[in-house]
């Protein structure tokens, strides 16, 4: 293969550029054209859930009926995308207002916490949970796409909390939301009749567990519904390091997860698929910002998939993995790879060095989802 003739990474349009869609298309999906069944499916989830005082956009639909009789498979009949830049959705082609919205997670987001050897004592990890209309996020930059999330500390994907095998941790949920939230970490082993329950709004929970793996998990809240829960931005992950760390590399973290609509719109999460599938969320995030690494140097990624519906393929276009852990856990190592399934609810390592300077993509391999946002650049110097 010719080592200089590939497209910049620019060029990379079948890649990288994200599904179109016309206002109609989306008004259609978001259920505004069609009856509003997202919306009528969203509040009667929460009716479920514990009554929310307010309701996302569309407003003024009327509640009634279950989420699962009103979800409609109406959505599988629609016209394909259009490829055409003309059809791309405007700034009120979301339903979610774009003023205000806030990018949602911090712009440091996708390199850990630093490694720290055990710690003898509790390690306190605080979260607060938010919903709402003042949780307006900014799924896509281009064109800007709002989307009215549910958060833990007001980013999506929530905090890192990176801790080594064996330690304890002290976690309280603070509810600052309007609605009840709860916590569920994969990498604890406790009871989820004690642990793992609701947590009204103004409430406030603590509890401790410890690290028993080293391994790289989900966390999420589990309230119900939970599929909304999730969809809409209640994720995050947890690093357990074996003890005594593992060898030096650039490290990365990518949580991918989806987006549906424009927030609340469970009808649309039940029945798949979603509009956007991000990294770190927001769609395409580091095709813009490419993240970097330096020839022959180990890079190792953390992996987790939110989903919280697709499996995630992880590949990064031009590099092998010379090492892989399936949920980070180190007996689970295997040698090379060049395609890993991370299915929702999961979490991965990854290792590999940059044979080359130049540009790399990273994607999942279902390329229908890497379509849609789950992109992202290595710029290797
Ligand atoms: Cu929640």
């Amino acid at each position: 293969m010719p080592l200089r003739s590939n497209p910049a990474p620019s060029d990379a349009v079948s890649l990288g550029r994200p599904v179109l869609v016309s206002r109609r298309t989306l008004l259609r999906r978001s259920g505004l054209i069609a009856g509003g069944v997202g919306a009528t499916a969203f509040l009667a989830a929460c009716t479920q859930a514990g009554a929310p005082t307010w309701g996302y956009p569309p407003a003024g639909a009327s509640s009634g009926g279950s989420p699962e009789k009103s979800a409609s498979p109406a959505t599988s009949t629609e016209p394909a995308a259009s490829p055409t830049p003309s059809a791309m959705p405007t700034m009120t082609a979301s339903a979610a207002p774009i003023a205000g919205a806030r990018d949602p997670s911090p712009a440091d987001f996708a390199v850990p916490p630093a490694y720290q050897p055990a710690h003898s004592t509790p390690i306190p990890f605080a979260l607060t949970s938010n919903d709402g209309p003042d949780e307006t996020i900014l799924i896509a930059a281009n064109p800007a796409t709002a989307y009215t999330s549910m958060n833990f500390g007001r980013q999506v994907p929530a905090p890192t909390l990176r801790i080594t095998e064996g330690d304890s941790v002290h976690f309280t949920l603070t509810n600052q939301g309007q609605m009840p939230h709860s916590i569920d970490f994969h990498a604890a082993q406790t009871a989820w009749s004690t642990n793992y329950q609701e947590v009204p709004p103004g409430g406030s929970f603590s509890f401790d567990w410890t690290a028993s793996y080293p391994g790289v998990f989900m966390y999420h809240c589990g309230a119900a519904p939970v599929l909304m829960h999730m969809a809409d931005g209640m994720y995050g992950a947890v690093i357990v390091d074996p003890k005594g760390g593992r060898p030096v590399a650039r490290e990365y973290l990518l949580v991918q997860s989806e987006f549906y609509g424009s927030g609340g719109e469970y009808a649309k999460m039940l029945t798949n698929p979603p509009d956007f599938v991000v990294f770190n969320g927001q769609a395409n995030r580091y095709k813009t910002t490419p993240l970097t690494a330096s020839v022959g140097e180990l890079v190792r990624i953390f992996i987790v998939n939110a989903g919280p519906n697709s499996s995630s393929a992880f590949h990064v276009i031009g590099a092998l993995f010379s090492h892989v852990e399936a949920d980070g856990h180190p007996a689970n190592r295997q040698g090379m790879r060049q395609t890993i399934d991370v299915p929702p609810g999961d979490g991965a390592l990854v290792e590999l060095t940059f044979a080359e300077p130049g540009t790399y993509p990273f994607v999942t391999h279902r390329f229908c989802d890497a379509s849609k946002g789950a992109l992202g650049l290595f710029k290797v110097s």
